[in-house]
């Protein structure tokens, strides 16, 4: 028998085949709440997981999402140069308000509010990569060229 998703992975799956993907959402009976535990959980390397990490610009207030490589962690300064202006990590309370998503399972589309999107550029060495898709145990597989295309995003270098 084949087991539906939660509603939330489920919105994810409905939002990339409206977009045209064919990326299944899958639910992990493991946590996949970090990038070690999505890691763990889908066979792949850390570097292979997309970190989907919430940002606000400092003047202008905007969200900011940075699409990391799980084995990365991001350089603020440099997402400043590249915006010009300095940015705060989002506290759970803001990544909840403008992606629609509760931390560890914030996906790259279906986002409440539109928002700048950033991809480190270590993702795409890769051929396949894993990301959140709505719940803190849902995941999808992906191409570095498919979350480019789905998000909109601009390849940077962001890491510390
Ligand atoms: N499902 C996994 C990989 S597919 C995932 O979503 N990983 S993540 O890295 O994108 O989400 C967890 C991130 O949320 C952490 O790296 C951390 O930056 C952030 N985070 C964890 N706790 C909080 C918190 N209390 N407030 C704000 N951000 C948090």
């Amino acid at each position: 028998m084949i087991k539906s998703l939660s509603p939330n992975a489920q919105k994810v799956q409905d939002i990339l085949a409206e977009l045209g993907f064919s990326a299944k959402v899958i639910e992990m009976p493991d946590s996949t709440r970090t990038a070690v535990d999505a890691a763990r959980a889908c066979g792949c390397t850390v570097g292979q997981i997309v970190k989907s990490l919430i940002f606000k610009t400092s003047v202008s207030a905007k969200p900011v999402l940075v699409e990391t490589s799980g084995a990365n962690r991001v350089d603020e300064e440099k997402v400043a140069e590249i915006l010009g202006e300095s940015v705060l990590k989002a506290d759970a309370e803001y990544v909840r308000q403008v992606s629609g998503y509760v931390i560890g399972g914030v996906a790259p589309v279906g986002h409440h509010k539109p928002m700048i999107v950033l991809i480190d550029e270590d993702l795409m060495q890769y051929e396949e990569i894993w990301a959140a898709a709505g719940t803190p145990r849902a995941v999808f597989k992906l191409t570095p060229q498919e979350l480019k295309a789905m998000t909109g995003g601009r390849v940077a270098k962001v890491k510390l």
